[in-house]
């Protein structure tokens, strides 16, 4: 498609967390000189996507075209998508979808039949920045390489011999749990400057590293902090709480410290319970707790009210027993 064909006004919802939705904004952006402000970012909350859709449609009369990158739906956003699109295209906007995750039959007869183009549905050979590259054009060594990192972490095919690639891999990672914590407008800042830096050609800057390094050290204190305050329900799990830190980091250390084979840690801050284990299927445990994931790697929520916050040992001794007791179960 030609350049102009994209509309003069453009704004890019993308995925938050990964290098890949910050890759498809970067070249999109590149490509059609989108200016940084008019780059939004999702995480499959609502929130999020209010947050975006409000400041987009501050735009809508003036007939913007709207690029989502990297992000599939949840069927329980549909209405909110429905009710943005209808906004833009009554003011002639447009709305390009390009996405490599699995879509529901009800999202893409509701959804993706309101886009001008929808690339979506599972693709498991092309990451979202691929197929971003490929309708924008591009083939310079620059994107080309952008593109192996982007492909290499979201297929979880990475070479461990590569340090280079885990050193890159580690920097990013950092970074994106750290701003996935912060407030949304500080949060839309910090990973607007991310797609800068890439869109400068530059796979990480000086800043990037101090914040990856800022972030490994809170990370380390409070993971320290954690493993003095364990909890030990059932028969093989190990229990603790903290505010924000890497779930494989915190799981690793507690398995790591005390040999039983399922670590659970409560982030304080927003009562999400992390699950991993070595050998043990979580899943039945999670769902006890409404929640689920893959077999060594569940999710729940806590309702933090419920256990004051668990800003007292009996509050975390509580949560503690009804954990072991779905553990018997
Ligand atoms: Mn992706």
């Amino acid at each position: 498609m030609q350049k102009e064909n994209y509309g003069k006004k453009i704004f890019v919802m993308t995925h938050a967390s990964d290098m890949d939705g910050i890759g498809s904004a970067a070249l999109i952006r590149m490509r059609l000189n989108v200016p940084i402000e008019n780059i939004f970012f999702l995480n499959y909350t609502v929130p999020k996507l209010e947050y975006a859709s409000q400041q987009i449609l501050k735009h809508a009369k003036e007939g913007i075209t709207l690029f989502i990158t990297d992000t599939g739906i949840n069927s329980s956003h549909i209405m909110q998508y429905k009710k943005l699109f209808l906004e833009l295209k009554r003011h002639g906007g447009k709305i390009f979808w390009i996405d490599h995750h699995h879509w529901e039959e009800d999202a893409i007869k509701e959804v993706a039949s309101m886009c001008d183009i929808a690339i979506v549905g599972e693709n498991k050979n092309m990451c979202a920045a691929e197929i971003t590259a490929k309708i924008l054009g591009f083939n310079d060594a620059f994107v080309n390489e952008l593109l192996k990192i982007t492909h290499t972490f979201d297929f979880h095919v990475m070479n461990l011999k590569d340090k280079r690639m885990k050193r890159i891999g580690d920097i990013y990672d950092a970074c994106f749990t750290y701003y996935g914590h912060m407030p949304t407008e500080m949060y839309t800042s910090k990973l607007r400057r991310l797609v800068g830096v890439i869109s400068s050609k530059k796979l990480y800057d000086s800043k990037w590293v101090e914040d990856a390094d800022r972030f490994d050290r809170i990370n380390k204190k409070r993971i320290k902090k954690l493993l003095d305050d364990l909890y030990f329900p059932g028969k093989n799990i190990v229990l603790g709480f903290a505010t924000f830190v890497r779930t494989n980091d915190v799981s690793d250390a507690m398995m790591k410290k005390t040999g039983r084979d399922i670590a659970v840690y409560i982030s304080t801050e927003n009562g999400t319970g992390h699950m991993r284990s070595v050998k043990a299927n979580t899943i039945p445990i999670a769902m006890r707790f409404g929640g689920g994931g893959h077999p060594h790697a569940t999710g729940f929520q806590v309702n933090l009210k419920e256990y004051n916050n668990f800003k007292s040992k009996e509050d975390k001794e509580k949560f503690a027993k009804e954990l072991g007791s779905a553990e018997g179960s």
